[in-house]
């Protein structure tokens, strides 16, 4: 019974939260960019397509409500639909980001999301926590449990 809970215990991946930004919606993007996060291992536990209002979309980024381009970041982010998904893996939060790349485009990776398809550090396609708290947080803000079905 112990080695019963033991190995259910670590069956249990971990989660992350992305959005596919509403550049990557008006790209028609969505599908390659799915593609390219399963291509690499994670599976979608959760997905919608939504439009954030301007309080919405500022409530979600309010950790940067300081920051010169916050106003900036709201406006776009609230600019048309984009679509968050929760993705499961073994190191979900740290594999995601080494998947997307560097927040600047220019200085990402090459072969990362944001390399091949995003024009600037605002307009970067894809949004990805940044640590496994904040993919918690991040995901119940999207998604009810009742939204989140784990399995094939
Ligand atoms: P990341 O998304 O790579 O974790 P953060 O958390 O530093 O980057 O920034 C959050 C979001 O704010 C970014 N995804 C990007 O859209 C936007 N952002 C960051 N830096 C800038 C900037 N200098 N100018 C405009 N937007 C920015």
């Amino acid at each position: 019974m112990l080695q019963l809970t033991f190995n259910i215990a670590l069956t249990i991946m971990e989660r992350t939260l992305t959005i596919l930004k509403p550049d990557c919606v008006r790209k028609n993007l969505v599908g390659a960019v799915i593609n390219h996060i399963e291509r690499a291992g994670f599976r979608v536990v959760a997905m919608k397509k939504i439009r954030l209002t301007t309080e919405t979309a500022g409530e979600f980024y309010a950790v940067h409500r300081e920051r010169p381009f916050y106003g900036e970041l709201v406006e776009f982010m609230s600019s048309g639909p984009c679509v968050p998904m929760i993705l499961e893996k073994d190191n979900a939060v740290a594999d995601f980001r080494t998947v997307i790349g560097a927040t600047d485009p220019a200085q990402a990776d090459a072969g990362t999301v944001r390399k091949l398809y995003a024009d600037s550090k605002g307009e970067n396609i894809v949004h990805g926590s940044d640590s496994d708290e904040n993919a918690a947080i991040e995901a119940a803000f999207f998604f009810s449990t009742e939204e989140v079905v784990r399995g094939n």
